[in-house]
């Protein structure tokens, strides 16, 4: 039997969604095989509920970030998975839908979840229309495992099915991707993470442990597929294939011990950042760090193929930032390439180059947020699926942000299972940042004192090009 918790058998399944806004429960498709265990499939990107192990060991299970985790079947012994590598459609946010390579329905793939010592066996079927492998990035497995195309097995060519097998013997967290037209497959969304859990369930414990990757995207506004070969100039920055305001929140209750577990599979680094809290850095794809080693930090940077996992205690309650720090990695489509009109007075010009160029976007006169504004007011059209460069409503208005961006929501008293979005933070009377009255003082200027005491300063301009 499937080990497959919160599902029916009535022709296709239901996973029980988090309830999490505007989205309902998860509709999963399934397909009897014989031998090989059947395909499991998500067709919707928020948050599912952990997956509660009830054949094989006992473990903590992750919650994915917009993603879900693998059912699998123990076959005397040995748990098996199926994954499928096929064109999928991802919303990336309300109102943007793109055609992405995955698996089982969603890219990223769903999260894979083991213990320490686990024999595992994953059925892998092609169905995109070329070639391609996985690669199991950090394990420790023989070298026919591996999954790189024509180094350790040939390539899993169109409609194929092959079979990886080895025992998870390091616990950690791990990342899956191609290792066939590498950088057009990944380009196009294929990735997963994989977590061994430790033998043990009492090493290192933690209430909640979350888990995503970082991916990026180039899509044009209008289009739906990404462009495969641009290197360094993505328009899409994304969580799990997300973007803010598409990303959901991760809700953990006040002092609450947090885990969270970030994989990089992006061409840049991304210093990833929490509001609030500090944290340390407890894992990486080589291992768990020990207690002596770590230090504490609110930014930590992931670089390119790397793993960080991250902990702390949520013992302040609020709504907290959440954030890739470089500015434009929180920021969608629409934000990149516009040209700078800081302080150009522009009241015709808009509607004179929207006469010539339909669906013109400039940043505004007094910065960025005055374009969104000015974007309603003059009732210009977005392109067809593309996002704002910047969106987002809470309680206090725009929260002009986009890409890799969400909150950490701490609240007293959930239950234990409960990811829930709790809504806005309802701040203690007195603790919010307000307005106050604009009688300003005169400005004081101090005198500029004299140091040099009347010593004539001699510069020397720099000449040539020595020194550089
Ligand atoms: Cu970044």
């Amino acid at each position: 039997m499937m080990n497959l918790p919160n599902l029916n058998r009535r022709g296709f399944f239901k996973l029980a969604g988090l309830g999490l806004a505007g989205v309902a429960a998860t509709s999963v498709s399934k397909v009897a095989m014989a031998a090989i265990p059947e395909i499991v499939s998500a067709e919707v990107a928020n948050t599912q509920a952990p997956l509660h192990p009830n054949t094989g060991r006992p473990y903590n299970p992750v919650v994915t970030l917009n993603g879900w985790s693998l059912p699998w079947r123990m076959n005397k012994g040995v748990k098996e998975f199926h994954l499928v590598a096929e064109p999928v459609v991802r919303e990336i946010a309300q109102g943007m839908k793109a055609h992405l390579w995955g698996y089982n329905g969603q890219s990223p793939g769903p999260t894979i979840e083991v213990v320490e010592g686990d024999k595992v066996r994953i059925y892998v079927t092609n169905r995109l229309p070329e070639k391609t492998s996985i690669h199991w990035h950090g394990q420790r497995l023989p070298s026919g495992m591996d999954g790189v195309s024509g180094l350790s097995q040939p390539p899993i060519e169109p409609g194929k099915t092959f079979m990886y097998e080895f025992e998870a013997k390091r616990p950690g967290t791990f990342m899956y991707h191609p290792h066939a037209d590498e950088m057009l497959q990944m380009a196009m969304g294929m990735m997963g993470s994989w977590v061994t859990h430790p033998k043990n369930p009492k090493f290192m414990p933690v209430d909640r442990d979350f888990i995503f990757l970082l991916n990026a995207y180039d899509i044009d506004p209008g289009s739906y597929t990404p462009k495969v070969n641009t290197m360094l100039d993505f328009n899409l920055w994304t969580w799990n294939s997300r973007a803010f305001p598409g990303i959901d929140p991760i809700v953990v209750r006040k002092n609450d011990r947090v885990r969270i577990r970030v994989g990089n599979l992006t061409m840049t680094n991304h210093p990833i950042h929490l509001h609030g809290h500090e944290f340390e850095v407890t894992g990486t794809d080589g291992g768990w760090v020990p207690a002596s080693a770590r230090w504490p930090e609110v930014t930590t940077d992931v670089a390119v193929g790397q793993m960080r996992a991250v902990e702390f205690i949520a013992n302040e309650p609020g709504d907290w930032a959440f954030h890739c720090h470089k500015s434009h990695h929180t920021m969608n489509a629409m934000g990149h390439d516009v040209p700078t009109l800081l302080g150009v007075k522009q009241n015709d010009l808009m509607k004179k180059i929207g006469n010539l160029v339909p669906d013109y976007m400039p940043m505004g006169e007094t910065g960025m947020s005055e374009m969104t504004d000015m974007a309603e007011m003059m009732d210009m059209p977005l392109p067809d699926n593309t996002l704002p460069m910047m969106a987002g409503k809470d309680q206090f208005g725009a929260v002009e942000m986009g890409g890799m961006f969400t909150t950490v929501k701490v609240r007293d008293g959930l239950a234990r299972n409960d990811y829930k979005d709790p809504g806005f933070y309802k701040h203690p009377k007195g603790t919010v940042a307000q307005e106050v009255s604009n009688d300003l003082p005169p400005v004081s200027r101090t005198a500029p004192s004299d140091t040099t005491g009347g010593v004539e300063v001699t510069v020397r301009k720099p000449n040539g090009h020595t020194g550089h």
